[in-house]
């Protein structure tokens, strides 16, 4: 199974948004791998985002994941990289459709609620940089024969 990064960034985690994401990852049939709340150090945002670096929001956008608390999760299921993009919505919330979690909840492409992994390769950079091998759990779920068909 494919495995993913999701992060509900401070704006999120200060909204009390955290249940909900959850619960969406939840109900969508997904396994959430690991867990975790804590709050990421600059030198860590700018590894994570340093596909971004000297692009004019850059700076903002370290001062903004770096400002409070965040909930990592590595989620696992069929497809996860691509189908979390799509229940996260596009970058900018105002333009994100209604029923994805930035189109439900955000305004501003600077307050936009979650991360989660655009590739299968960014996945596994994401992961190993805020996951050790030993905090992402192996176990089955219950309803995993009333999620997928084989
Ligand atoms: P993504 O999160 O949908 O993958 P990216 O283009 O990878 O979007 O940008 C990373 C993050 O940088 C966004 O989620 C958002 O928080 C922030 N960001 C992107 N573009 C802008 C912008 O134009 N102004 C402010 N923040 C931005
Ligand atoms: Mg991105």
């Amino acid at each position: 199974m494919e495995k993913s990064l999701l992060m509900v960034k401070p704006d999120g985690v200060s909204r009390g948004l955290i249940g909900e994401i959850i619960s969406r990852v939840e109900k969508k049939g997904f396994k959430i791998a690991a867990m975790k709340m804590t709050r990421i150090n600059k030198e860590l945002a700018k590894r994570h985002y340093r596909e971004h670096n000297g692009k004019p929001f850059f700076e903002g956008l370290v001062e903004y994941i770096t400002s409070g608390p965040v909930v990592m999760m590595v989620v696992e299921g069929r497809d996860t990289v691509r189908v979390l993009r799509s229940m996260i919505g596009t970058t900018d919330p105002k333009d994100a459709p209604l029923g994805t979690i930035r189109g439900d909840f955000g305004l501003d492409v600077g307050r936009n609620i979650v991360h989660a992994s655009d590739s299968k390769d960014s996945a596994a950079r994401e992961i190993s940089l805020f996951f050790n091998h030993d905090e992402i759990l192996d176990y089955e779920k219950a309803d995993n024969k009333w999620v997928y068909e084989s």
